[in-house]
């Protein structure tokens, strides 16, 4: 069974979703991720197993390819997609309980802001590195967040923004957090925002890609 999760692993590196999926071509008529998945299942295959010794470690690989600029956000979103596609699989075992999380992350772009296709690949990379992401979706305002923080106690929080008017959004947000719950971390990222934004608005960590929050998230339950 290992040879099938070598399989899986190949496929999300390389965003091979499902057997209809024509890329990549040296791939093509092969099955993909979202067939794999359910066959290692059906073969007895531990649902964590499957998350943990071949989605996470592919999208790991994955990301450091982007961040290295070895590949790009086509490569970056057929490799989430397909790893979404095993992850339907997995998800009933994950909310049945059966199978534990790193903990829990809630992410949303900030109020004002419509561009969700960063902050859903940021999504896809922390639920594959083995956390429950709750997705507040875009033009999420203060107390959607603040909200879904009481409904999620000691949950991790992302906040994402696109536009330099919305970065302002974005501080207002952090400080309201802040003031109602002060030991929580908070992750801030988007093309606009830099580290010194993220130190000058009290939030905790920046990160320029998926990658490097996955990092963050998995060095705060280390
Ligand atoms: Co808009 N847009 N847009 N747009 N748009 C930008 C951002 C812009 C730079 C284009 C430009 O002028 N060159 C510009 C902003 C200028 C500025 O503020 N400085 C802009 C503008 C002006 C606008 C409108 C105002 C245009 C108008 O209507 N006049 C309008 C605003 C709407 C609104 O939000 N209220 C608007 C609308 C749109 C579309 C709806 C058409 C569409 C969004 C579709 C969607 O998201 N579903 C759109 C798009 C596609 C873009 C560009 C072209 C691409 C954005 C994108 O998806 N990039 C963008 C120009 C550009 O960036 N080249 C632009 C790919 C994505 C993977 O990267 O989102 O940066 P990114 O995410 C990265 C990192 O930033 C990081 O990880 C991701 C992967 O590496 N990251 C995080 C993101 N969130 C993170 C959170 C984290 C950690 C990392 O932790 C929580």
């Amino acid at each position: 069974m290992d040879d099938i999760l070598v399989q899986i692993s190949k496929c999300v590196e390389f965003g091979k979703i499902d057997k209809a999926c024509p890329y990549p071509p040296d791939m093509k008529g092969q099955d993909g991720a979202d067939e794999l998945a359910k066959l290692a299942l059906d073969n007895g295959v531990k649902p964590d197993e499957i998350l943990e010794d071949a989605l996470i470690p592919a999208m790991a690989v994955v990301g450091e390819k982007y961040s290295r600029k070895e590949i790009y956000v086509p490569q970056m979103l057929m490799a989430a997609k397909s790893m979404s596609s095993a992850m339907k699989h997995l998800k009933p075992y994950f909310q049945s309980g059966e199978t534990k999380r790193k903990g829990k992350f809630i992410i949303g772009t900030v109020s004002g802001d419509l561009h969700d296709i960063g902050k859903n690949l940021v999504a896809m990379m922390i639920e594959g590195g083995g956390w429950e992401v709750i997705d507040l979706g875009v033009d999420v305002n203060t107390d959607k967040f603040l909200k879904a923080i009481d409904d999620n106690p000691g949950a991790v929080v992302g906040l994402s923004a696109l536009l330099t008017t919305t970065m302002e959004n974005m501080k207002n947000t952090v400080a309201a957090i802040r003031e109602k719950h002060s030991g929580l971390q908070i992750l801030v990222g988007g093309a606009p925002v830099t580290k010194e934004y993220c130190e000058k608005i009290g939030a905790d960590f920046y990160s320029p890609d998926p990658q490097g929050a996955v990092n963050y998230l998995n060095q705060i339950v280390s």
